[in-house]
């Protein structure tokens, strides 16, 4: 296989640039259309695959889902690729996300998950309403998620929709979800005035999405009958947020224990 033993560290040169930040800040998320050069996009997908045949076998159950339980056609979600891989440990560290995450937060940074998503064709459930940082159990909530496209991704596979804004109104109430991979969802949403202020952003492959940790966003299931809907996704907190961690880990052991219970994992 054709592929880069390091991943390329450049920094694209979006990354300087002011607008950036300054509709981060504005609308709580910013597209950027060709974050990675073709070059790096080539790598990537090269690395997704390898990481995919290689490594996935010998994850933890809980780092792995998929839709239909022990079914690796159905995968739809890998947790901590930086944790079982130097390649995408390197990356996370040193890449141009973190740069990146840099810039958004204004200050260091702590790199906390890089994930893989898919919808897989006709299989692919939706992604409940939620804000990030519902999940990471911080304060104060800053943090950054970005998600990179692997696949052109629009509204028949499930692309991502965000309420502009949202990252302005504090943290909602969530609920407990079915889904596998996002056990909460925002309760009550969307109202139709929301659902009518929704963005719903078309991404092709090497592009980036990069969202505040209060901003609401979900997805819809992937309608295609042949396409998949893969994207990589980056965690990063501020260095100097406090993370509650004992009350992440207890949440973490009792998913796990549900999902093994209920033979979903
Ligand atoms: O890929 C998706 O559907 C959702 C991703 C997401 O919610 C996130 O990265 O925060």
């Amino acid at each position: 296989m054709a592929h880069s033993e390091q991943p390329d560290m450049s920094s694209p040169a979006h990354l300087s640039s002011k607008a950036v930040e300054r509709v981060f800040h504005q609308k709580g998320f910013v597209s950027i259309e060709n974050f990675l050069s073709d070059k790096m996009l080539e790598d990537m997908q090269c690395q997704v695959r390898r990481f995919i045949n290689q490594i996935l076998p010998s994850l933890p159950a809980e780092h792995v889902f998929c839709e239909t339980h022990d079914d690796r056609s159905t995968l739809k979600q890998i947790q901590h690729l930086e944790q079982h891989d130097p390649w995408f440990g390197r990356l996370m560290e040193q890449g141009p996300f973190r740069q990146l995450a840099e810039r958004l937060l204004h200050g260091p940074v702590q790199a906390r998950n890089m994930q893989y998503f898919n919808k897989p064709p006709e299989v692919g459930l939706a992604t409940p309403p939620h804000q990030d940082g519902y999940y990471f159990m911080i304060k104060p909530c800053e943090a950054v998620t970005m998600w990179l496209a692997l696949d052109h991704v629009d509204e028949e596979n499930g692309c991502v929709r965000y309420l502009p804004f949202s990252h302005q109104g504090g943290l909602r109430q969530h609920g407990r979800t079915t889904t596998l991979g996002f056990s909460q969802g925002i309760t009550g949403y969307p109202s139709s005035e929301e659902r009518e202020r929704e963005l719903a952003i078309c991404a092709k492959p090497g592009d980036l999405l990069a969202h505040h940790a209060l901003t609401i966003h979900r997805a819809e299931r992937n309608r295609s009958p042949h396409r998949q809907r893969r994207a990589l996704g980056l965690i990063f907190y501020a260095q100097t947020v406090d993370v509650d961690e004992v009350a992440h880990r207890a949440y973490q052991v009792k998913l796990k224990d549900e999902l093994v219970r209920s033979r979903r994992i």
